[in-house]
């Protein structure tokens, strides 16, 4: 019997496939992966380089600095996954793409196979992102020198909203940002950490009086962290 539950598979392209290692091995990742609830396949782009030497970067046309990916042995591999697969998108990581959020998280996170490109140099050749590239995803309004710490970003972003990944104490239900609110402050054991007590009612044991006082507590929260969040609610 297959998998119980809803599986996301990903395929992430990268020259620098070693980076991935560390981070899809261990925590969450792992655990999602030996559930069978996410599959990472991380491409080598090397191998479909050309020439002896595995080529995959050149000169840019016109000039400047910086080399940029080669169309064919990008197209190549992009082509020989899209033969194995039909998926949903082919998202190419890029500061020029639009700024990944929770809302887009949830979003892919519905999606059945998801094609990730992570780029390197000055980028990747234009006519890969006309001919193949659906969707571009930022992190965030600044550089970074290649797109694997981004996809790795996406992909634990994904993997968490998968049902089944997170038990009941982590649910993604809860996190800061699903309902544009930051989350309610968080205490454990003692109940006086060098004299600073915890809130009182969260020892009460009133499940009504502790769910009011993380609602108000997760406005002022936001308030006094990110109030830009506020203008978002309906
Ligand atoms: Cl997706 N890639 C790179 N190289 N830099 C970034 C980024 C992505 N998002 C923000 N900065």
């Amino acid at each position: 019997m297959g998998p119980l539950f809803f599986m996301l598979h990903i395929d992430l392209i990268s020259c620098v496939p070693e980076l991935m290692d560390s981070f899809l091995g261990h925590s969450i990742m792992k655990r999602a992966q030996d559930k069978q609830l996410l599959r990472v396949h991380i491409h080598n782009l090397r191998e479909y380089g050309q020439g002896k030497s595995r080529q995959i970067d050149d000169y840019q046309y016109g000039g400047g600095a910086g080399m940029v990916l080669m169309p064919e042995p990008l197209g190549n591999c992009i082509e020989s996954l899209q033969e194995k697969r039909d998926y949903d998108q082919v998202i190419y990581m890029t500061p020029e793409g639009k700024t990944f959020d929770q809302k887009e998280a949830n979003k892919l996170s519905l999606h059945k196979n998801l094609l990730l490109i992570a780029g390197h140099y000055k980028g990747i050749d234009e006519r890969i992102r006309k001919l193949y590239v659906t969707q571009e995803i930022s992190i965030g309004d600044y550089v970074l020198s290649g797109g694997e710490i981004a996809a790795a970003v996406v992909i634990d972003a994904l993997g968490r909203l998968i049902p089944g990944v997170l038990n009941n104490e982590t649910s993604a239900l809860t996190d800061s940002f699903q309902d544009d609110l930051l989350a309610p402050p968080v205490y454990t054991r003692p109940n006086d950490y060098k004299g600073l007590k915890v809130p009182a009612v969260l020892l009460s044991g009133h499940d009504q009086k502790i769910t009011d006082w993380r609602y108000d507590a997760s406005i002022e929260n936001t308030k006094n962290r990110r109030p830009d969040l506020l203008d978002k609610q309906e």
